[in-house]
């Protein structure tokens, strides 16, 4: 199996370039947020817990997202491999995410980490709040909570898998093609280093 996690603040482009990279190396796409917004939709009562917490720019609490993750790799026992988008986003959830993983004797193989600078995330993030009905797009201030969250909790995030030389940081500011062609060099060269 091959597990990648694409990690970044929000308006990184870490939804825009999963969709490129699971088709390339058919991947499984397991995007927290997508399931969140889907819940929501569906009007759930895990829906409902998490939409009050989105609308604010909060995280949403590690033991609801730790199911939803847990939930999703049983359904896909056949996975050639996962691509972990906007999960994990504490260290808790990166403890239950490693524990998950051994448990079917495979592990993390790539950290790829993209970095933006806090303006271009706001100017990302309000432009997409124009058109795609995303309650947590249209206001500068909910962006500038997301950003602070992101800051608080998750950043560190990443010194959990520095300690086990995962990961590759990227420049997300370019065109999306330019992006995607850097991480396609990453994770061709991690694919090569595993035969
Ligand atoms: P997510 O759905 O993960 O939302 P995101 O971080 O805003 O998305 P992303 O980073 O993927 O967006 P993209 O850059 O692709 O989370 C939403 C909320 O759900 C969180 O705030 C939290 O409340 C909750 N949640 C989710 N996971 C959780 C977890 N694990 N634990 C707790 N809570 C959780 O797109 C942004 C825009 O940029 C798009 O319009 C795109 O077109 C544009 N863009 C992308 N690349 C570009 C480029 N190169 N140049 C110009 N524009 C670009």
């Amino acid at each position: 199996m091959f597990n990648l996690i694409l990690f970044g603040p929000p308006g990184s482009g870490k939804g825009t370039q999963s969709e490129k990279l699971i088709a390339k190396f058919s991947l499984k796409h397991l995007s927290t947020g997508d399931i969140l917004r889907s819940e929501i939709r569906n009007g759930t009562a895990l829906g409902l817990e998490a939409k009050s917490l989105m609308d604010q720019g909060q995280l949403v609490p590690d033991a609801v997202v730790i199911g939803m993750i847990r939930s999703s790799l049983e359904h896909n026992p056949d996975a050639r491999g996962f691509l972990f988008d906007g999960f994990p986003r504490t260290n808790a959830q990166a403890n239950a995410l490693d524990a998950l993983l051994a448990e079917k004797n495979t592990s993390i193989n790539i950290v790829l980490a993209l970095q933006v600078s806090k303006s271009e995330l706001v100017k990302r993030l309000l432009n997409r709040g124009l058109t795609s009905g995303r309650t947590d797009d249209v206001n500068e201030s909910i962006i500038g909570s997301r950003i602070e969250e992101y800051e608080r909790k998750t950043a560190a995030v990443a010194d959990h898998y520095k300690k086990v030389h995962k990961v590759v940081y990227i420049s997300g500011e370019g065109t999306v093609e330019e992006i995607f062609q850097k991480l396609c060099d990453e994770i061709e060269e991690k694919l090569k280093s595993k035969k």
